[in-house]
């Protein structure tokens, strides 16, 4: 029997039930979906994709969107989603370790991705889903016979920065994605009854997986927002209920003066990930909404780890335990042995939802699975009596600023390259808004530079999300006797550069 992820995701479906709303109220209903996927399948296959290829995809978030994203698992082929916020420079890289055989693009960047010159194919799709690759899958018949896949073919490629040197394909196969999926569902309680307030992103596991694929596999719907909206979400709330969001989401919600008791009353799950969940945060809106949110930890590699649970106590500032059929152990940061329970270690798991391993990099997947096949995650953590794991630091040298992800050496070396910088060093600051924010240390030369200087260099070379807030001239870089940069150092001196309460 085909292992196709599709299959499994539309199974439960009612034809007439509404599968998604968009923001003018037009619905996809399940019945719709095997037509309007299969026509967009059709014109995939008749733009040369095979099972197998990549279709890379960096595209405005849009019902369309997620159509062509479940078109191109029927057909077999990988998908595999960019950030919209990607430069030029960060998208060619993506296309050369890709080599997909189609790229499907917003109109205004066709020519960025022709000049790639790597002879893949593009169409185009913008904003409100249209395009050449509509176009052409208007033309085209709606049966499509969903090309049968194995369990462990891939499905998708999703990069994730890379700690040292350039960004990491993570492989994840139709198995990964329909075990997360059918976990998550059962334990968060997902019903055809349940409508989800979709307004996360799609090129990353929380909004594109997560998110979409619970409310498949129970037969739900969800109202799709373009962006996080606090006043919009806010309106959404008496029709919906579940929302999935970044602690942001939820620091931006508590900002505004319409949550309520009343206006959350219809909700029954709010679901926090992709981040640390202040305590603060999670009281707050706790004494706001009398709801307790459910926080849970996952990665790009490995979708979702653990969950805080559904029925029992979900404990602030931990992640809750291992998800049924995932293994969670904590290691030695230095001998990778097995610590006792409570002391803090690497995180490692183990499970049908870890990935195939990174795309064409045999050396990167091998350090980072142990022999018995346990993933390193590379987050601090520490489980308590109760098998509660709790998230205490990252080994990774990683920000994760607004749910996002930014490695300091990327920036480090983007900033080092410019003129009139000696050298560079990029930490965390935490931030009322995004969690953390990117903050440079920068070293000028004789020559000079100064803070716009740099940040308007690298706006042309950086995706937005990833600029330095603020950037700091200093006369040299705190070293220890080693030579080596202490960053801690450079972290305390920053820790009130944002705080404002
Ligand atoms: C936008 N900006 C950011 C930013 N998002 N800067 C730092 N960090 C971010 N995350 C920039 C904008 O470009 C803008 O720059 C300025 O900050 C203010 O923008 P904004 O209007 O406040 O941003 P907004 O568009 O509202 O976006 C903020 C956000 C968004 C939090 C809604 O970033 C978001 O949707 N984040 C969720 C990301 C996500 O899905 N993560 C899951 C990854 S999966 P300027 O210069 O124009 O002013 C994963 C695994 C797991 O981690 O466990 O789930
Ligand atoms: P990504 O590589 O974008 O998938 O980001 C995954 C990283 O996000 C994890 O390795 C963690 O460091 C972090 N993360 C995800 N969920 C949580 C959470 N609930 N609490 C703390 N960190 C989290």
């Amino acid at each position: 029997m085909s292992a196709n992820l599709y299959d499994t995701l539309t199974a439960a479906g009612d034809p007439a039930a509404v599968f998604l709303e968009a923001p003018g109220g037009d619905v996809i209903r399940y019945g719709d979906l095997d037509a309007a996927t299969g026509r967009i399948a059709n014109a995939l296959v008749g733009r040369g994709v095979r099972p197998g290829d990549r279709v890379l995809v960096q595209v405005e978030k849009s019902p369309t969107a997620l159509l062509l994203y479940l078109a191109v698992v029927r057909t077999g082929a990988i998908y595999l989603p960019l950030n919209t916020g990607y430069t030029r420079a960060e998208a060619s890289y993506f296309v050369e370790d890709a080599e997909p055989t189609l790229i499907v693009c917003d109109p205004i960047s066709r020519a960025d991705f022709n000049a790639t010159g790597l002879g893949a194919r593009i169409e185009t799709l913008d904003s409100q889903g249209e395009g050449s690759l509509a176009d052409l899958a208007r033309t085209q018949r709606g049966a499509f016979a969903t090309a049968p896949r194995a369990q462990d073919d891939l499905a998708a490629i999703l990069y994730t920065s890379g700690t040292t040197g350039r960004s990491k394909g993570a492989m994840l196969s139709h198995r990964n994605l329909v075990s997360n999926a059918e976990t998550l569902a059962d334990l968060w309680r997902f019903t055809a009854a349940d409508v989800l307030i979709h307004a996360l992103p799609i090129f990353h596991v929380h909004g594109l997986f997560v998110a979409t694929h619970t409310v498949m596999i129970a037969g739900a719907s969800m109202l799709f927002r373009p962006k996080f909206e606090p006043s919009d979400v806010l309106g959404l709330m008496p029709r919906a209920t579940v929302m999935m969001g970044v602690p942001t989401h939820y620091t931006r919600l508590l900002e505004a003066s319409g949550l309520t008791r009343e206006a959350t009353a219809e909700m029954r799950l709010f679901v926090s990930g992709s981040a640390p969940l202040q305590t603060d945060t999670h009281r707050q809106f706790m004494e706001r909404t009398g709801h307790s949110i459910l926080e849970r930890y996952g990665m790009t590699e490995t979708g979702m780890n653990t969950s805080n649970p559904y029925a029992g106590v979900r404990l602030p500032g931990t992640v809750g335990p291992p998800l049924p059929g995932v293994s969670v152990r904590v290691t030695d940061v230095t001998t990778g042995r097995q610590v006792n329970d409570g002391e803090i270690g690497v995180l490692e798991v183990r499970g049908d939802n870890v990935f195939r391993g990174y795309w064409r990099n045999p050396g990167k997947t091998a350090e980072a699975f142990r022999t018995d096949g346990y993933f390193i995650t590379g987050d601090l953590g520490v489980i308590d009596p109760r098998g509660y794991v709790s998230i205490v630091g990252r080994g990774k040298d990683l920000i994760i600023s607004g749910g996002l992800n930014v490695y300091p050496k990327e920036i480090e070396a983007a900033i080092d390259g410019l003129e009139g910088v000696v050298e560079s060093a990029v930490v965390a600051a935490p931030h009322p808004d995004f969690g953390e924010a990117v903050v440079a240390f920068v070293v000028p030369d004789a020559q000079g530079t100064d803070e716009t200087a740099i940040r308007s260099e690298l706006a042309g070379r950086l995706a937005k999300f990833k600029l330095p807030k603020r950037v700091l001239l200093i006369e040299a870089l705190p070293r220890n006797t080693m030579g080596k940069v202490q960053k801690a150092e450079l972290r305390a001196r920053v820790k009130d550069l944002f705080e404002t309460g």
